[in-house]
């Protein structure tokens, strides 16, 4: 009856523009609308219930069964608060619409004791879970959140791989994530983090693209920046500055730490961060980041750095960031906050500990009665219930890490990388291969000139020691026989200075080796070399190919990830907005008779039940697919791709 409604309406059946169609009456097209993105979830669904999921990375089904019950925070009286009625508390982000980002910097070192900020919204997921907590689940959370950790400096939410990985793994809009958890939590900032001249990808863009990407994420609901350049080379770091500063969001300049200063002959040591910080500070920062990604920050070293820091700067807010890889982070940022840093970043206790952040309820206690954080201790453990369940329902993404790795002083593997290699190493069922991946590592390290070692550079360790292992070569075969071996692209990409200028140089003749004459050889910065992005061209272009709701979000995240876009659009295109779904159902077939609630926008919600698959056709390779939807039958055909 729909479509008989929809082809003799009168407009249709004479043959008028579809554009005036659809603008004269609305309602109508609101119906085809809905009526496509239910039939495109069903293609979904029934693609996962003849074939299982495709999702990268994904080992089994989750280990919860339903959709995470969101727990109720209480009052002091102990009743319940009711956190879709009542606004949550005035936060730090009052003050900084409301004083603008050095008023907002110089309330932050005012306060008293040490604020924290929450990274379970991007690096502990990042780190535990492969970055693969959806849209909905964070959506779900939002407005307790906003109640929970109202007294947090910020909630750390986005950039990082969470960008990518979104597009890429999830289906889903990393904007879109943005913008909806914005609304929900209008009291405390939002923080991500910006790979300086990389912006949110693994390489160099020209500068244009990353001054557009940072104004549209500072638009769309970021507030404060964290920007690191992976070698600390400070002209890459700059970009990533500027951007920030010309958009007008609170920068936050980063420091990258690496190793152990406190050790003898550390190329790492305090003068050296020490001349970094100096320039950083130079460099105009609202607040000055510390950043330990693979938490080897020993609480002695903390105590020595952020102590010279503190006196060096007494007026710089200055904010640090570890993580619990060795067993150390609640001690180091404990540390921290004795000797005078201003912010550290902890995790909410099911996401916290390994290779994620410190558990806040454990730097809680341990800071009680020494020094004061703003959060509310009760709050943040009620909120945990809601992240154990999560823990489960995202368990086919977790390593099998089962305590803390004191190699990582040797190793020093930044977190989130940490959990992938050994993520790796296990799914080829290679207990000894951990072990020779983690010893490689260092050796290639070494080789490479002791670098900093964060994304992307990282990755450029880390390819050179999967290299190494699979080719059965020592550091001393690598020198030996460089200009004879065919290096990954990411060494080369290094090597060539495509990701910046190491401190203290590339190692030669190992470069020159490694690039032969394939490769130059970069003085400067690379995005000094490349051309600036035709924005407007882009535009037009993504406008073409893929409809006219495109907007600066869309101009920017094809910036970064060209094809990964396009893919992503593509599968849009295929199955509609699939962050609507739940998480269970988006990673697992549906039972046969399970009701799924999908609510599309406000006010529409779809109920879709399962109702059978049918048999294999053998010529046409295809089965059939019954639903009911909203308490009709729908048949959906689907490739069976076994
Ligand atoms: C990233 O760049 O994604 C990181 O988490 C670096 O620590
Ligand atoms: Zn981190």
């Amino acid at each position: 009856p729909f479509l008989l409604t929809l082809l003799m309406h009168p407009v249709f059946f004479d043959g008028s523009y579809w554009t005036t169609f659809i603008d004269d009456t609305p309602q109508l097209f609101h119906m085809v609308h809905s009526r496509n993105r239910a039939q495109k979830l069903l293609h979904y669904l029934a693609d996962l219930a003849v074939n299982g999921s495709s999702i990268k990375g994904q080992v089994g089904l989750p280990r919860l069964n339903k959709v995470p019950d969101v727990p109720h925070l209480h009052d002091e009286n102990n009743n319940p608060i009711n956190v879709h009625v009542t606004a949550p508390p005035s936060g730090w982000r009052d003050v900084l619409l409301r004083d603008g980002p050095e008023a907002f910097a110089k309330q932050v070192r005012q306060f008293s004791g040490t604020l924290l900020m929450d990274t379970t919204w991007r690096d502990a997921h990042q780190s535990l879970l492969a970055t693969r907590v959806r849209t909905y689940d964070l959506l779900a959370i939002a407005q307790t959140t906003a109640h929970a950790w109202a007294g947090a400096f910020a909630l750390e939410c986005w950039g990082g791989a969470t960008f990518d990985v979104a597009m890429r793994f999830l289906h889903e809009d990393p904007w879109d994530r943005l913008r909806k958890l914005r609304k929900l939590v209008p009291n405390i900032p939002f923080q991500m983090l910006l790979r300086g001249a990389n912006g949110v990808a693994y390489s160099s863009l020209p500068d244009n693209a990353i001054d557009h990407f940072v104004k549209q994420a500072k638009n769309n609901g970021v507030d404060i920046f964290r920007v690191f350049d992976a070698l600390n080379d400070l002209d890459q770091l700059k970009v990533g500055v500027d951007a920030v500063k010309k958009a007008g969001g609170v920068v936050e300049a980063t420091i990258c730490y690496s190793g152990d200063m406190t050790q003898p002959g550390k190329k790492y040591n305090l003068d050296y961060y020490l001349e970094i910080a100096e320039a950083v500070v130079q460099m105009g920062t609202h607040i000055l980041g510390i950043k330990d990604m693979a938490g080897t920050l020993k609480p002695a070293a903390a105590k020595m750095l952020i102590g010279s820091l503190r006196a060096k700067y007494p007026n710089m807010p200055i904010h640090v960031h570890t993580h619990d890889s060795a067993g150390t982070a609640v001690a180091s940022n404990a540390a921290c906050a004795l000797a005078g840093a201003d912010v550290v970043d902890v995790a909410i206790n099911s996401m916290s500990g390994l290779t994620s952040q410190a558990s806040v309820n454990a730097l809680l206690a341990s800071l009680d009665g020494l020094v004061e954080t703003g959060v509310s201790e009760k709050h943040v453990r009620e909120l945990d219930a809601y992240w154990a369940e999560m823990r489960l329902l995202y368990s086919c993404f977790g390593a099998n890490l089962k305590g803390p790795d004191p190699e990582v002083y040797q190793h020093e593997i930044p977190g989130g990388q940490l959990t992938n290699l050994l993520f790796q190493a296990q799914q080829l069922g290679l207990g000894e291969q951990w072990a020779e991946t983690k010893r490689a590592y260092r050796e290639a390290n070494y080789l490479l000139g002791d670098i900093v070692k964060v994304t992307p550079t990282s990755k450029v360790v880390g390819d050179m020691a999967q290299f190494m292992v699979s080719n059965k070569l020592t550091a001393d075969d690598v020198r030996r026989l460089a200009n004879q071996l065919d290096f990954p692209d990411s060494v080369m990409d290094f090597f060539e200075g495509l990701i910046g200028q190491p401190y203290g140089g590339f190692p030669e003749p190992l470069r020159s080796d490694v690039l032969k004459n394939k490769r130059r050889k970069l003085t400067c910065r690379p995005g000094l070399e490349l051309a600036p992005f035709d924005l407007d061209a882009i535009r037009e272009d993504l406008n073409s190919r893929f409809g006219s709701d495109i907007d600066e979000c869309d101009v920017a995240s094809y910036n970064m990830y060209p094809k990964v876009y396009e893919d992503f659009q593509k599968t849009r295109e295929l199955y509609g907005d699939l962050s609507v779904l739940p998480t269970k159902n988006f990673l697992a077939p549906a039972a046969i008779g399970e009701e799924i609630e999908v609510t599309i926008e406000q006010g529409k919600t779809l109920i879709i039940k399962l109702q059978a698959v049918g048999d294999l056709n053998k010529e046409t390779g295809l089965r059939e697919v019954y639903f009911e939807l909203n308490g009709e039958t729908r048949k959906i055909r689907t490739a069976d791709k076994s």
